[in-house]
């Protein structure tokens, strides 16, 4: 046997990091069943950034999923008997959910674009080439450009649709959390439907422009595939810690509730109102459409809710009726399809109240007036983990949803 020695410098070695192991994380899942309860549970999630809160909702009966590593176990077990909770192990061990995902990737050997989107979850670079792939192959009716770089250098590329003067715009955008990767995925089907399947899609394109921007955090997206699969935020280092959430980071009653300032939490606000690059593109994205977008809708997950302003106050919008006509008419669709259930309301009534989103900010401060975050379902195990296998029923569903929402708008604006 030749022994071949191979020399790695060291300073290739110091750059190599392994890839984050959920070994012996748990999520648990915790009944809310008095008011008491659901405050002390949002007083938890606002204190202790090493609980990482899944799913909260003020709704009493509610049950609130939170991923606890290992070294949290035994304080948040204790905490949640003092305080009377019934509680369940939903997840005994998340590295092991992590490894099933990966397998039903790696078995498909996928061959149309339609057919790669509805079977697994693109990268980043596969998402911009698709863009890029239809800008070319249909130049009449599709604009592809790059409207900023992320923090890391990454293309943020937005694809326009139909673009005509005096078309009432959507503005679709996805993935401003990185680890939820379902809604990007809704996004590139979005595209592929109203591109690549025009004629079923004459109703919602005639006199509609659509700007689609799929992941708007690249970077935190690319970081939750290679190293950390649960990771939320953007990637500019703060402080001693990393990202800022890009749904705090809007410059609208900025930080005043459910956000946070230590710089190690989930729902970070930034040092500033748009100190993120992403959240300055979609800014600015929305800015230039002022007057002609009148549906902004922001594709998140989960939990089945079609949420509208106000994100700050449980005060609702003098025109939320226009608002929740257009949610519930993509509810009532999706539930005849399918029979899945979504709530639809306010995000502080129905969810929680966390100022800073997107959705509040192209509400109140681009005149846009109707602005709906989708949480789309969950899961898999717990709900950020949705496998490959279910991509396709998910946004075949969500698509409904998406095509009712857009032809009610295009009937009223
Ligand atoms: O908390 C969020 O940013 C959204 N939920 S998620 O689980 N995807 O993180 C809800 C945002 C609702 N809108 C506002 N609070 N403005
Ligand atoms: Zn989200």
């Amino acid at each position: 046997m030749i022994l071949k020695i191979i020399i790695v410098p060291f300073a290739m070695l110091a750059v190599v990091t392994a890839r984050h192991s959920y070994q012996g994380y748990k999520v648990y899942e915790v009944q809310q069943k008095t008011r008491e309860q659901a405050n002390f549970l949002y007083e938890l999630e606002q204190s202790n950034s090493n609980l990482d809160f899944w799913h909260l909702s003020k709704r009493l009966n509610d049950k609130a999923q939170v991923l606890v590593p290992p070294k949290e176990q035994r304080t948040f077990v204790a905490d949640l008997m003092k305080n009377g909770f019934q509680y369940s192990v939903l997840v005994h061990d998340v590295e092991n959910t992590i490894d099933d995902y990966s397998a039903s990737v790696a078995s498909r050997k996928p061959v149309s674009a339609e057919d790669r989107i509805l079977h697994g979850y693109l990268r980043h670079s596969d998402v911009n080439q698709y863009l890029d792939e239809l800008a070319s192959k249909f130049p009449a009716k599709v604009k592809v450009e790059q409207i900023a770089t992320s923090y890391e250098g990454r293309p943020l590329k937005t694809i326009t649709i139909n673009d005509k003067r005096n078309n009432s715009v959507i503005f679709l955008d996805a993935g401003i959390h990185a680890r939820e990767w379902i809604a990007p995925a809704t996004a590139l089907y979005a595209i592929n439907q109203l591109v690549e399947n025009a004629n079923e899609n004459a109703d919602i394109l005639s006199n509609l422009t659509w700007v689609i921007l799929p992941v708007v955090n690249p970077d935190g997206y690319e970081y939750s595939h290679q190293m950390e699969r649960f990771w939320r935020k953007t990637r500019k280092p703060a402080g001693k810690c990393i990202g800022t959430d890009g749904n705090r980071n809007f410059d609208f009653h900025w930080g005043e509730v459910g956000a946070s300032s230590s710089a190690c939490s989930e729902t970070y606000k930034g040092d500033a109102p748009f100190s993120e690059p992403e959240t300055r593109a979609v800014r600015d994205e929305i800015s230039k459409l002022k007057g002609q977008c009148k549906f902004y809708l922001s594709l998140h997950s989960y939990g089945n809710y079609l949420l509208y302003p106000w994100g700050y106050t449980s005060d609702l919008p003098d025109t939320w009726r226009d608002i929740d006509e257009v949610a519930q008419a993509g509810a009532a669709a999706i539930e005849q399809a399918t029979g899945t259930k979504y709530t639809v309301g306010s995000s502080t009534n129905e969810l929680y109240a966390a100022a800073g989103g997107s959705d509040d900010w192209a509400f109140a401060k681009a005149d846009v007036p109707v602005a709906i975050v989708m949480e789309l379902p969950g899961g898999g195990f717990g709900g950020f983990n949705p496998p490959a296998s279910s991509i396709e029923t998910s946004v075949k569903e969500s698509w409904v949803g998406i095509r009712a929402m857009a032809r009610k708008v295009a009937q009223k604006y």
